[in-house]
């Protein structure tokens, strides 16, 4: 088989040649460079990466979790694991996951419902479960102010009240994402509501999930360690989907409905089509656009999601895939951050009776609130820290308002890039470096990226669940970053009240 992954007129003039390699030369040669280097991260640069291959494994799609109606509530399971996965085929990896050894089923619930979601934790460090991009009482965000020791439980409750969605959950624990997120701990949470969307919506059919994460494939098949020495974290050399390895879609439609989550700990996904085609972006972070915009291409940070329309034409064979781009950062900042790779994800295909589907002219999205005239608060991110601090779980960095809507100014003042997670709500850029934002950033979102010397400006409208012990958090999502404390916290309040000494729930006490 062949894909036109190696020879599309995109292709970079400078980047590396295709080079067609099988898996025992590919490992004897990570092998040997091994041997001469040790155990370094630099051996996740210049060496082949998904290039020649089939791309025949067919895509792993997560189930959407089972769920059960109880006095109201629609109530889920969820149990953190750890076990062990054949990530790319012969190599073994040590993993974790939720009701798995790897990632997470998918949660679905509609706007309006009430959820109440079991959190078991089943792991010998804790853990907790954070709902990400969602709007809730501080107290059911899963931080690490909402621990989960292992053997026990901790449960979440509250009600669905924003627009369709693709939001995700991942562990929250202090110190400790880096490594529970890049082993495997992540999964999609949908969300649905009445509106016709006129998108494809057949789960697993033609609304597809794609999760996309990068590991290190080592001789031996064990993972690198964290390489502090990178600007922005761990960056692997091996990228999957839904776990994954050189995927492949065989598409029962000519339109396929793509929710794609950037599930890495730091590298930046820089996504085409390997035929060069527009595909549509219909969705961001926190629900739809008022109607596809088309594009060739689209950054994608640690956290960020697009949901994309692909046209699938008959005989297509095309491969999604990340190609170099600029992260802002010294030449050699950038490559050793991956930047500068090329990486094929996922091919598609099409199946010989495929049914055709349009694409539709408007879709239904939720009203941007107006944009103030002035900037209500300022941070700074340094190389690990915001406004010059370190996260302190006892300190409260923000007090908000309940139902207020602020104006942010986020300035990436140091040499790295970085991105800016809020929690508890969804937010709409006006403008990066004072310019409207990039498409994919007009829509609305909970997680912006911002390179070295940039600024976002944020109008954010925050959430109506006061509670002055309770903090929520806002941070850098490049997951090392984030564990070296570059991460503050916010209470929201009723008008004048003060911010009160943090409650810190942990299961242990229970
Ligand atoms: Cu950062």
């Amino acid at each position: 088989m062949s894909t036109d992954a190696n020879n599309s007129p995109k292709a970079p003039v400078d980047g590396p040649p295709p080079i067609r390699i099988n898996r025992r030369t590919l490992l004897l040669g990570l092998g040997a460079l091994g041997a001469i280097g040790g155990l370094g991260y630099w051996l996740t640069e210049g060496l082949p990466q998904n290039q020649g291959s089939a791309f025949a494994t067919p895509l792993r799609i997560p189930p959407l979790l089972a769920s059960e109606i109880i006095d109201g509530e629609r109530v889920f399971h969820l149990s953190a694991q750890a076990g062990e996965s054949e990530l790319v085929p012969g190599v073994w990896f040590a993993t974790m996951g939720f009701n798995g050894p790897h990632l997470g089923p998918t949660i679905r619930a509609a706007r309006g419902e009430h959820v109440r979601i079991h959190v078991k934790n089943e792991l010998t460090m804790a853990t907790t479960a954070h709902w990400h991009g969602m709007s809730l009482p501080a107290s059911q965000d899963g931080t690490a102010h909402q621990s989960i020791s292992p053997e026990t439980t901790w449960t979440a409750a509250w009600q669905i009240g924003q627009p369709a969605a693709t939001l995700w959950y991942h562990p929250h624990p202090h110190g400790q994402t880096e490594l529970q997120v890049s082993r495997g701990m992540a999964g999609l949470f949908l969300i649905d509501d009445d509106a016709p969307s006129g998108l494809p919506s057949q789960y697993g059919v033609d609304d597809i999930p794609l999760i996309i994460q990068d590991i290190t494939v080592q001789s031996g098949g064990q993972r690198s360690g964290t390489p502090t020495t990178a600007p922005i974290g761990r960056i692997g050399n091996t990228v999957i989907a839904n776990g994954t390895h050189e995927a492949h879609f065989v598409a029962s439609t000519s339109l396929v409905r793509l929710r794609i989550l950037n599930g890495s700990a730091a590298r930046c996904y820089n996504l085409e089509l390997s035929t060069g085609d527009t595909f549509h972006l219909v969705g961001t972070d926190g629900g739809l656009l008022p109607a596809p915009v088309p594009l060739t291409s689209l950054l994608l940070s640690p956290a960020e999601r697009a949901e994309v329309l692909v046209t699938v034409s008959r005989d297509a064979d095309l491969v999604l895939r990340s190609v170099p781009h600029d992260l802002g950062m010294s030449q050699a900042d950038n490559a050793i951050s991956g930047a500068g790779d090329t990486l094929g994800i996922l091919r598609i295909t099409r199946a010989g009776d495929a049914s055709t589907a349009k694409l539709p002219a408007s879709l239904a999205s939720a009203a941007h609130p107006g944009r103030a005239a002035a900037v209500d608060r300022h941070f700074t991110l340094g190389d690990t820290t915001i406004n010059g601090k370190a996260m302190d779980m006892s300190r409260i960095d923000t007090v908000i308002a309940a139902n207020s809507t602020e104006t942010w100014m986020i300035e990436n003042a140091s040499q790295r890039a970085h991105n800016f997670h809020i929690h508890g709500t969804q937010f709409v850029v006006n403008a990066v470096n004072g310019q409207s934002p990039a498409p994919q950033n007009r829509g609305w979102k909970d997680t912006i990226f911002i390179a070295p010397g940039s600024t976002a400006e944020l109008t954010v409208p925050f959430g109506s669940f006061a509670d002055p012990s309770t903090p929520y958090m806002y941070h850098c999502h490049m997951l090392w970053h984030e564990d070296q404390g570059m991460m503050a916290q916010y209470v929201l309040t009723d008008g004048e009240q003060a911010a009160a000494t943090i409650h810190h729930d942990d299961t242990m006490h229970h």
